[in-house]
Order: structure tokens, then sequence, then C-alpha cells
């Protein structure tokens, strides 16, 4: 049956913000729309899967400067850099088809085409915005951004204050937006509709500052100079510019709009649900059929934050679990539209008991068995019984269900059916006994057939988990040297006839049970701050009377001439100008830090009440000072240098 010619789908994940690494809530939701892209595509559908980077916003442009570099080399990095995004998905298995990122120029292209037709139609209009404005930071910032009423990034007071900015008239469209969410399946859950329309709709949808004059990092609207594009019509419409909307880029924008779905975490369902449909509508586009608002992952009952450190990393996860079990877990374990609580204990968990004992335990048991029994080969003929009949009917109910739960993006429930068949797999060993079989000539046509009916199990669970294990899919399928075209979606239903025969390898475990404690115990070890790579000197636990301190004489000294001492790597030899007209010596154990002509002419800070001591022969009066610390184990030293303009001879109190 021709497998190409289901029609075009088109599925898409939130952009998301490279303001710092992505934890495992943001792999969550690509995960998810990984799996039901490779559903779709199993399916013989031609499948579209966009992700990509949200780069633009005050937020960056602030984080930037603060690293000391504009905001395309942070974007970049975060973006391109060692572990940055692109390599995360590379290692997740992320098989998207296109990948944008708002920097580039044929969105800021098309974006710009965007707002100049809105404004045209009259849908945007220049207006005032108002808010809270942190003027040390440059940033205005909503009510509820606030942070006990202060600035989120600093903490310093906010101010009213007011800007020139352009609307979008979001409140024209508010009636038939609630039409969209009442009346139609545009939005699941179906609990977020209640959510939008009572929250935002019906108290009154305001007009949206779309423009901003405070910063500068954004898609300039180029007929007012000044002003950057704000936000939302940047963002959202990545959806469509990926496709070649006002841009010559791509191409593909007829074949793929409207989207099939839009996948989001349930914060920004108010984007998708309600601004999104309205910047379509204002400029006269089809709308997506539907966007799914996913629940989010807490962190042992917390919001996973950066600033509460318990952001769970997936490059960390997939390294010591694998990418398939993460995978596995995060779809097997959460319902897709509800929050969860993720928990080490409850990964490990998972892959011992679905992983190991459930799937692994299968398909080692079921290939070791034909190797000792058969050889490995599972030639024509067989003998069946009722049992058989059972499994039979269980697996097509299995694979009717899965299709259904995954159509709805269950994937809890559609893996949960998977489970269902290796669970009632496993049984039917303990119930035929091969062992037994294998031991009398006379039964040996059965425990072929009861080979044959395990190896189909198996089969035909290792399609249903493509889409969540694409790797784990295809090892198993390997294993069983199931030829390309019984691999594939339109031979997923059952089929083990006499006719059928099977050539089957042995292998390493693929999912190793873990050891609980000993993991846990990594885990702990690893998630606790690194080291700091700065040591200071302990505090002196003495104190010194004040009398006693105020009779040390800090000066202000200039250095007239500076130079090793020979035969010392350590010491140099200071000619020091004190202010009192005679030049003072003062050695030194720096010269592992400081070349003696770097020095020349700066101004120092001595003590200068020291009584005299002799060096290596020569008198030295006094002692330069220097802050000192060590540095991933390597002792550092600084003199303290004063500003040049104070002079010789100035005291320090
Ligand atoms: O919102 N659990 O970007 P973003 C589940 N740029 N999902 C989570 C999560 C968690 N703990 N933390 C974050 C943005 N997410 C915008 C989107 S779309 C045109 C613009 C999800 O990087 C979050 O819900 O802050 C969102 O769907 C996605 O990660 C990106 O978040």
């Amino acid at each position: 049956m021709c497998n190409k010619c289901k029609g075009n789908y088109y599925i898409t994940t939130p952009i998301y913000y490279p303001s710092s690494n992505l934890h495992i809530g943001h792999a969550y939701c690509t995960v998810a729309t990984d799996a039901m892209a490779r559903y779709k595509r199993l399916q013989g559908y031609n499948v579209k899967f966009l992700t990509g980077t949200d780069e633009h916003g005050q937020k960056i442009e602030n984080k930037a400067k603060e690293a000391g570099v504009t905001p395309q080399q942070f974007v970049d990095n975060i973006v391109l850099g060692d572990r940055g995004v692109l390599d995360l998905w590379k290692l997740m298995n992320i098989s998207y088809d296109r990948f944008i990122r708002t920097t580039d120029d044929y969105h800021v292209e098309a974006v710009q085409k965007i707002f100049k037709k809105m404004y045209d139609n009259g849908d945007i209009y220049k207006g005032a915005y108002k808010g809270k404005y942190c003027t040390p930071c440059e940033s205005f910032w909503t009510e509820s951004q606030l942070v006990d009423g202060k600035c989120p990034d600093c903490g310093r007071e906010v101010v009213e204050a007011e800007e020139e900015a352009y609307f979008f008239r979001l409140s024209k469209y508010a009636d038939r937006i609630q039409d969209l969410l009442e009346n139609t399946d545009f939005l699941e859950p179906r609990s977020r509709v209640n959510e939008m329309v009572n929250n935002f709709i019906k108290p009154g949808l305001e007009d949206l500052c779309v423009s901003r004059t405070s910063f500068t990092w954004g898609v300039p609207v180029d007929f007012d100079p000044g002003h950057v594009v704000y936000v939302w019509i940047d963002a959202l419409n990545n959806y469509i510019t990926a496709l070649g909307y006002e841009n010559d880029k791509y191409d593909d924008f007829n074949a793929f709009w409207p989207a099939d779905v839009h996948f989001v975490g349930k914060e920004i369902v108010r984007f998708h649900a309600i601004i999104w449909p309205a910047i379509l509508m204002s400029q006269g586009l089809p709308l997506p059929k539907k966007v799914y608002g996913h629940g989010w992952l807490n962190f042992n009952g917390e919001k996973m934050s950066k600033s509460r450190g318990n952001v769970v990393d997936p490059y960390l996860l997939s390294e010591r679990f694998g990418v398939d079990a993460l995978r596995f877990f995060l779809l097997r374990t959460f319902p897709f539209g509800s929050d969860g609580n993720f928990t080490n204990e409850l990964l490990i968990n998972t892959i011992n008991i679905d992983l190991a004992n459930v799937l692994g335990n299968l398909v080692s048991r079921t290939t070791a068995m034909n190797q000792k029994y058969f050889g490995g080969q599972l030639g024509q003929g067989g003998e069946s019984a009722p049992l058989d009949e059972e499994l039979k009917t269980l697996a097509a109910d299995v694979i009717a269900n899965y299709e259904k739960q995954m159509d709805k993006f269950q994937f809890s429930v559609a893996l949960n059916e998977v489970f269902r068949l290796l669970d009632r797999a496993n049984k039917y060993i303990d119930e035929t006994t091969p062992w037994i079989l294998a031991k009398n000539e006379q039964t040996m046509p059965r425990l072929l057939t009861v080979m044959k009916n395990l190896c189909e199990c198996i089969r035909i669970a290792a399609i249903l988990i493509e889409p969540v294990m694409p790797d784990s899919s295809k090892a198993i399928l390997d294993l069983l040297n199931v030829p390309e075209n019984a691999r594939n979606w339109d031979a997923k239903c059952y089929c083990a006839d006499a006719d059928a025969v099977w050539t089957t390898s042995t292998g390493a475990a693929l999912f190793p049970r873990i050891d609980m404690e000993k993991e846990l115990a990594a885990l702990e070890e690893l998630s606790k701050p690194a080291k700091p790579a700065l040591e200071i000197e302990p505090f002196a636990e003495e104190n010194v009377d004040f009398d006693t301190f105020c009779k040390s004489d800090f000066r202000a000294v200039k250095v007239k001439d500076c130079k090793n001492v020979k035969k010392s790597d350590k010491l140099l030899q200071f000619t020091l100008d004190d202010g009192t007209g005679t030049d003072r010596q003062i050695l030194s154990g720096i010269a592992k830090f400081y070349k003696p002509e770097d020095l020349i002419g700066k101004t120092l800070v001595a003590i200068v009440n020291l009584p005299p001591r002799k060096m290596m022969g020569r008198e030295s009066c006094g002692m330069l000072l220097s802050a000192v610390h060590t540095e991933n184990g390597e002792e550092k030293l600084n003199l303290i240098m004063l500003n040049d303009a104070i002079p010789a001879g100035a005291k320090l109190c």
C-alpha cells in the first residue's frame, strides 16, 4: 500500500528564549513534538516540524551587556555554541525539519512587512505605553513582573513612566476569539478554554503594546526609526515566516499552512489562543487547526528556576541514562496536558520497571531462548493453541487504542497500551513455559509457534515505540532482523502464521538495571555546586585593638625604579618616592607576578613604619600591599594600585 499519500502535517514547538541554558522543562515540549512528528511520519504523512529560538528583547540586550558582548554574539553562543540549543536537540534525537532564529534576515524582513500591513489596515496605531520603569536598567516592567514592587533584575526602585509606542487593536477581535475558543476544538485541553475566556476575554481584552523605544535589540519598525517591534508580533509570526510567508527564503506556506498543531506550555497559551488568532485575522489568514497547552514539569514539587538551583540538566540526564530512556520517561510518566513532578527516584524507577524489567527483559528472554532452542532460526511450521488468539486479539486492541491516544496527544496513555502488550507477552512466556516444551521433541512445534508469537509481539511493540524511542526501536528490530518493509506503520498488524520465519540474534541488555541508591548518591554529588574555583585566605580569628591598628602607617608611593634582584627569582627591588624627598627602598617577593618595567610610574601602597629588614644582603624599608587569592589551585597576586592623581606620601586611613 502506498505509504506516502496521507497529506501534509505541520507541527511546531514554541521558539525558546536563549537567555540561559535549556532545562528538562524545555526538553519536555520538544520531545513531545518530536514524538508526534515521528508518529505522523510513520503513518505516512509529509511532516514539517518547526522549532527555533526567540532571540530579541530587552532581557537579551541586558544580559549581553552584562557579559560584555553584543546581543548577536550572546545569542549565537547559546544557540550555536558548545552544548548550545542545536547541540542539545541533536543529542536528544530531535528530528526537526526547520529551525528558525528570529534574528534570521528573512524573518526580520517579513515581520517588518507584516507590521506595516497591520498598520496600513488600521489594526496597529500609535499611542503611549505606561509602565514601571527601572532607570539604571533602562527597562520597563509590568506590575506582575516586579519582585516586591522593585525591579526584578537589580532590585532597585522603579518609577511610573511613559513612552511612545504602537498598539495592536486586539480588543476588536474579542468576540471572534471567544467564539473560536468556546465553539470549536481550537484550544485543548478543554480546561484551558475556561481559563482564557474567564480570565482574559470576559474582563475585557485590552489593546496590546507592540513596539518599544527604550531598547534597540529587536526588529526595527522600518517606517518609524527608534521603534522596535515588541515581542509577540515578532515571535508568533515565526510560524508562518518559517514557511516562506512574506519572504523568498522558503516556499511552503500554501502547502503547510494552517498548522495542524502548535504545542505550547500552559503559561503561553494566552498568547497562542488569543493574540495569535487575532494577528492572523488581521492579516486575513487561516487559523491553525489546534493549539495544545501542555503542563509544567516541577522538580521535587517546586517550579524549576535557575535561581532556586533546581534546573534539571537534560545533557547530564541523557548522558547518564541514555537519550531514549529520558525521552520515554518524560512521555510515559506525565500526562501531557497536566503538570508533573520530576524526581530522580521516579526517573530511575521508570527505567528499572518499564524498560529493564518489562521491555528489556522480554527482548532478552525471547532472543536468548530462540538462540538456545533453535540456534536463532525460527523456520516454517509450528503448532497453535487457543492462548495465541488471546495474544493476537490483545495486540489488535492495543494498536487501535494506541493510535486513538496518540491522535489526542495522550502519549502516556498510548505508551501504557504498548506496555499492556509487553506485560501480556511476558505472562505468555510464564504460561507456555518454553523451557518445558524444549525438553520434549514432540512439543517442539508448539515451542516454535510460541517463540514466533513472542517475536511478533516484540516487533509490533518496537514499531509503536519508534516515535518515542527511535534508537531502541531500531536496535530491537535489528536484533529480530525485521526486513524494512515489516518495520513501517502499515506492517503493524499481527501476523504470525505458520509460514513466518525469523532469524534473530542476541545482544547486550538494552536497558541495564540501575542501582537506585548508588545512582541517587552520584546525582546528588553531581548537583552540588562546583567547588568555587576561587579561594580566599581564611579570615584572622584574633582581633587587633583599634589603637594598635592605627599605628600602622600606610602611604601612597610612586615607583621610580624597579629591577630584579640578582640570583633571586622571587625578589624585586623597588626605588620609591614616598613624598619625603628621600628615596625609599623596598624589596618584595613578587617577581613571578610582575615584570619590573611594567611597574615603573605606578602608584602603590606601602606600610612604611615596619623595622628595616635585610633580604639578599639589601635593606628593605617597609612592605608593599597586595591582594592575594587562589584560582584553580594557582596563587594569584595583584599589587594594590592607586589612582595616579594621588600624590606620593598621601596617608591611607
Ligand atoms: O515562552 N515544564 O520561551 P521559553 C514544562 N519564547 N515546560 C516548560 C517548563 C517546565 N518547567 N519551563 C519552560 C517562550 N517550559 C517564548 C515562546 S513562541 C512564539 C514564543 C516551556 O524559552 C514553556 O512553557 O521561556 C514554553 O512552552 C517553552 O518551554 C519555551 O519557553
